[in-house]
């Protein structure tokens, strides 16, 4: 499944899509099954009580199954349309969520350099949770980046609630979908329950020249598990995704690893 120039185009111009149904009913069921029992083992979600938000890291790293998603055709060919198909996965999150989320971007980048690939493992509507993106806030030249409006102070601005925040776009989802969105869009989600479940992956563009690379070890320097001070055992990733990696899911890696390496050599592995 092959991105098509339409979709390239329309990531490349309002900063996200939204694959409804990527994934099929029993391949969601997996996925939830394998995602509880992560976060449950060693997620700290045994200590979710719902008054804020549980988060883990590599959250498809610690079992077989899951890190076999960055293996999958499907999931290589829209991080691949977007980000080149010798993209860098570069860990992620995982989530039990509670509440909202305000708006925000991951990155401020200018540029396409990183995307999130999201897995919402519950139906969510636009009241419950749903992922909310402000189209083509990725661009520099974009009115919110431009004149530095904050859209959590809409009411305060403009009379209108943040949820309600013109132009944004809600992508409502069901498990089995897929969301992506560049690190530069601005997104947030309103309603959602006191346990609402996701998990992302974050990848980057391949890099080889000086620019792109001094790009890269920013990058890594503060997403990574060494910029957050977290000893994975496997230096930028748990074992589990490397100890099943094929030479294919290792071309994703190689390189998060070698920089990881460099920057934090005290978490390497042994
Ligand atoms: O679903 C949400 O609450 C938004 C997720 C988010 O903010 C993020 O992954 O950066």
């Amino acid at each position: 499944m092959k991105l098509t120039d339409r979709q390239v185009n329309f990531f490349k111009t309002f900063g996200y899509l939204h694959f409804p149904g990527l994934l099929g009913p029993d391949e969601a069921a997996w996925i939830i099954e394998e995602f509880e029992a992560t976060i449950q083992d060693v997620g700290g979600g045994k200590n979710h009580d719902g008054t804020k938000r549980t988060m883990f890291g590599g959250p498809i790293e610690h079992r077989p199954r899951l890190s076999g998603l960055l293996d999958d055709p499907r999931i290589l060919d829209v991080l691949g349309g977007v980000l080149g198909e010798d993209f860098n996965y570069c860990s992620g999150d995982g989530n039990y969520y509670t509440g909202d989320t305000g708006w925000h971007p991951d990155g401020n980048w200018g540029q396409l350099f990183a995307a999130k690939l999201a897995f919402y493992l519950d139906p969510l509507t636009a009241s419950t949770g749903a992922l909310r993106v402000i189209p083509g806030s990725h661009r520099p030249d974009h009115w919110v980046r431009k004149e530095g409006i904050d859209p959590n102070k809409s009411l305060d601005l403009y009379g209108v609630h943040p949820k309600d925040f013109p132009s944004a776009a809600v992508l409502e989802t069901q498990p089995g979908d897929v969301v992506i969105f560049n690190h530069d869009t601005y997104h947030a989600a309103f309603g959602g329950s006191a346990r609402r479940r996701m998990f992302t992956m974050n990848c980057t563009r391949h890099c080889t020249d000086p620019e792109d690379m001094a790009t890269l070890r920013k990058y890594l320097s503060i997403h990574s598990p060494g910029g957050y001070k977290v000893r994975t055992g496997g230096g930028m990733f748990f074992p589990g995704i490397l100890d099943t990696a094929g030479p294919s899911r290792m071309e994703h890696l190689r390189q998060p690893v070698d920089i990881h390496n460099e920057l934090f050599p005290e978490f390497a592995r042994r």
